[in-house]
């Protein structure tokens, strides 16, 4: 956003979202001032970033409710305060329908992210020093999966396995199951994850079970960013094949920001002793209110087909991007994310300055190192593009096709500010067509 753009939006109409919310915020201008610069953000570029998504209005209401004024430490009807009866009631509906969504015996809602959930997991399931096998991080994985920055790798033994070598068929860079069976009979872990951030094939937990039963591991699911894709049938699911389940409530799924845990019963206070106490103090309730209503939203019909246009857009926009001479990791997509290999199109072109010219031209995404980058995290070779948002927004192939010639355009003319404002503007003009929160949606009084 150019600051043009944010003092535009700043003295624009609506503040912040649904009319009383706006109307409390006017007592505070510059809060309301960042708050109407970032809606207006949200609503006139387009937003890639594959982790993200626009929640419903019922979703932010919950977010924005009295709850956040509870303290609720313990569980439903083993609190450590009083006067938590509607906390008990919120939290048992969000548990009983997120069991009932996804088919598991046992959920917590608790968890503040998806980060304190893979924690809770590891609490839960293995002891300081075991050895868990992981993906690595350059190769797909997440920091809470062992990197040696996170706290994850400094307090457990992890072994990491990655992807198979990239081939010109594009049948190359899927998670490595011989090396994963090979590492875990060599390493005996106690624990196995499968689970990804930035990996666009769909993850078999079946392979990873059996190799867990032959060397009797525990085996973990990370659903961080296909559990909407899972609750909507378009993903197979791991609920009944994996020990423990973890995911993020506000990736494909939509809802509020924050995480969860599912598991069988025979599990279930082990993994509520990790949430609370073991590592988090008083739940956030109203995150938890909203979480209710997303478990809900993703259990109706239309969430199925919100998860199937979110692949098949993912797939269009591949297509693009191929068309425009990209190479794409792993040939191409069958979730929610292509990851962009930027050395084809561009050898001089890094994933940081391609994000950042990105950002000028209003297509909002997030570099994203390839599969043995040469170049670091912080620059990368790669970029990870998403459709989640842009799918609830009501783009379809059609939009994804736009997309890819002008994020290809700003790249190819990244030297050129002209070229860029002028993508500024088409862009512009393709989001007032699918906007995710309309104006007379955000100014109405309710
Ligand atoms: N935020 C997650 C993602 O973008 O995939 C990683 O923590």
């Amino acid at each position: 956003m150019t600051p043009t753009d944010r003092d535009a939006a700043r003295s624009g109409g609506h503040v912040a979202l649904g009319g009383s919310y706006d109307a409390a915020l006017a007592g505070d201008p510059e809060v309301a001032s960042i708050l109407a610069a970032e809606l207006d953000r949200q609503r006139t570029t387009v937003q890639l970033i594959a982790s993200e998504n626009f929640t419903s209005r019922a979703v932010l209401a919950a977010t924005a409710s009295v709850l956040t004024n509870k303290y609720s430490e313990g569980y439903p009807g083993r609190r450590y305060y009083g006067g938590n009866v509607y906390a008990d009631e919120v939290e048992s509906l969000a548990c009983d329908r997120a069991t009932a969504l996804f088919g598991a015996e046992h959920a917590n809602v608790q968890p503040h992210s998806g980060a304190s959930a893979n924690l809770a997991a590891y609490l839960a399931l293995v002891e300081p020093g075991d050895t868990i096998l992981a993906m690595r991080l350059d190769q797909g994985g997440h920091l809470t999966h062992g990197s040696p920055v996170s706290i994850t790798g400094k307090t457990y033994r992890f072994v990491a396995y990655g992807v198979t070598p990239a081939a010109p068929d594009g049948s190359g860079e899927r998670i490595d199951l011989d090396q994963v069976r090979d590492l875990a009979r060599r390493e005996r872990p106690r624990l196995i994850v499968a689970g990804t951030t930035a990996y666009s094939r769909i993850i078999d937990p079946r392979p990873f079970r059996e190799i867990a039963d032959e060397v009797g591991a525990l085996f973990m699911f990370d659903a961080a960013h296909p559990a909407g894709l899972i609750a909507g049938g378009a993903h197979p699911s791991p609920v009944g094949i994996a020990d423990v389940v973890t995911f993020t409530t506000h990736k494909t799924l939509r809802g509020p920001r924050g995480g969860a845990i599912l598991c069988s019963s025979d599990r279930a206070r082990a993994v509520d002793a990790a949430v609370f106490p073991g590592l988090q103090g008083g739940p956030l309730e109203h995150v938890i209110a909203a979480k209710a209503v997303a478990f809900a939203e993703a259990g109706r019909p239309e969430f199925k087909e919100y998860a199937a246009q979110v692949v098949r857009n993912a797939a269009a926009l591949a297509d693009s991007l191929v068309s425009e001479r990209f190479r794409l990791v792993a040939g191409g997509t069958e979730n929610h994310q292509v990851i962009v290999d930027l050395r084809a199109f561009d050898p001089d072109l890094t994933g940081k300055v391609a994000q950042e010219v990105l950002d000028r031209g209003g297509i909002t995404c997030n570099r994203n190192q390839i599969p043995d980058d040469p170049r670091s995290p912080f620059v990368t070779s790669g970029l990870r593009l998403g459709t989640p948002a842009e799918t609830t927004a009501g783009m379809l192939e059609a939009e994804m096709a736009v997309i890819g010639s002008l994020l290809a355009r700003v790249l190819r003319h990244r030297d050129d500010p002209e070229a860029v404002e002028a993508v500024r503007a088409e862009v512009r003009e393709l989001c007032a067509r699918f906007d995710p929160y309309p104006t007379a949606w955000v100014e109405s009084p309710s």
